[in-house]
């Protein structure tokens, strides 16, 4: 139980942070639009504890969640999102755009689909350049329908590239529901189409994603090619800040609460016997962490607009 105790506090730093750049936004301290994932952590936390410092994690605008997973430090993501000059990328790449090499993480993308082929390419690389790395990027369900992540996935099987393709289902393209996308919903038997492994496993426990991403990885590592993993999961808010969600239907968000990973988490450790104050711990020291990074973040200064053709090339 004490793994689950550990997610449970990661998760919480994800959620905590999440809830506090919501906040921010909403006072108007971070400006342009920003896109969360409430109730999504248990991907993130369970698949970034099985990748090494040499790989490559490629996420979308709804990156937060992987950023601080695979270990980009709080205080950084949060002074980006403010603009400020200590921001991960010197306040220039804000929620949707940030990136922190430092740490394996190349970057947030907003073109959808679009980190796909880039994780091809870092894994075609590191055949050359012999680190052996694997590279993993991370998806949404409408996102498997772009013509690149079909490119990539071929290509990835066909030159048995180390790529994991990581498609968060959440159910929803922004206010589409997948119902109304496709006709075969279970997303990850596409990956038989490459001849690559696909596997639909509950997004919603970081023991489960820990697990069957640990085994992709492994196969791919020695040769095996790549996979493709379809997280079930759910956004329990918008698909940015501001949605007015009058898309969801009766009953979804109460469902979706009971099966979200921060409320499965701190069942199953009550259900353990692990007293109550040790589960409520976990959130308390994410609390105290993020209000922290928070206070700090705010005190640096703004980035200054005079160096804002800095780390600009063509
Ligand atoms: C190439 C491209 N087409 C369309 C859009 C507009 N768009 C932004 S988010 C989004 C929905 C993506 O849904 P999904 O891939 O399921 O990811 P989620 O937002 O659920 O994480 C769309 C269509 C875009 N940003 N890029």
């Amino acid at each position: 139980m004490s793994t689950l105790l550990d997610d449970l506090h990661q998760m919480w730093r994800s959620r905590l942070l999440e809830e506090k750049i919501r906040d921010l936004r909403l006072a108007g301290e971070i400006q342009g639009s920003v896109h969360l994932s409430i109730g999504q952590e248990a991907g993130p936390v369970g698949a970034c504890s099985v990748l090494g410092p040499d790989d490559a994690l490629f996420a979308t605008y709804r990156g937060h969640n992987w950023a601080v997973a695979r270990g980009v430090p709080v205080e950084g993501i949060l002074a980006e999102l403010l603009g400020r000059e200590t921001g991960v990328n010197g306040g220039r790449g804000g929620s949707a755009y940030f990136s922190d090499v430092a740490h394996g993480f190349h970057g947030e993308n907003s073109i959808v689909g679009a980190g796909a082929p880039l994780a091809v390419g870092a894994a075609l690389a590191g055949k050359y350049d012999g680190s052996n790395r694997v590279a993993l990027t991370v998806f949404g369900d409408g996102a498997m329908n772009q013509g690149a992540v079909h490119e990539s996935m071929n290509f990835a099987a066909a030159l048995d590239l180390p790529v994991i393709f990581v498609c968060e289902n959440n159910g929803w393209s922004e206010l589409t529901p997948i119902d109304d996308m496709v006709r075969n919903p279970i997303l990850a038997e596409r990956a038989r189409a490459y001849g690559m492994l696909g596997e639909r496993i509950d997004g919603n426990d970081p023991a489960v994603v820990r697990d069957r991403v640990g085994d992709a990885i492994e196969a791919a590592r020695e040769g095996g090619g790549p996979a493709l993993l379809e997280l079930m999961t759910q956004r329990l808010v918008g698909h940015y800040i501001g949605d007015a969600e009058q898309y969801r239907r009766p009953g979804e968000l109460e469902a979706a609460k009971e099966k979200e990973p921060i409320a499965v988490a701190k069942r199953k450790l009550a259900a353990a016997g692990v007293p109550q104050n040790q589960i409520d711990d976990a959130e308390a020291r994410a609390r105290e962490e993020i209000d922290a990074a928070a206070a700090t973040a705010q005190a640096a200064p703004l980035a200054d607009p005079s160096t804002v053709k800095e780390h600009l090339y063509a």
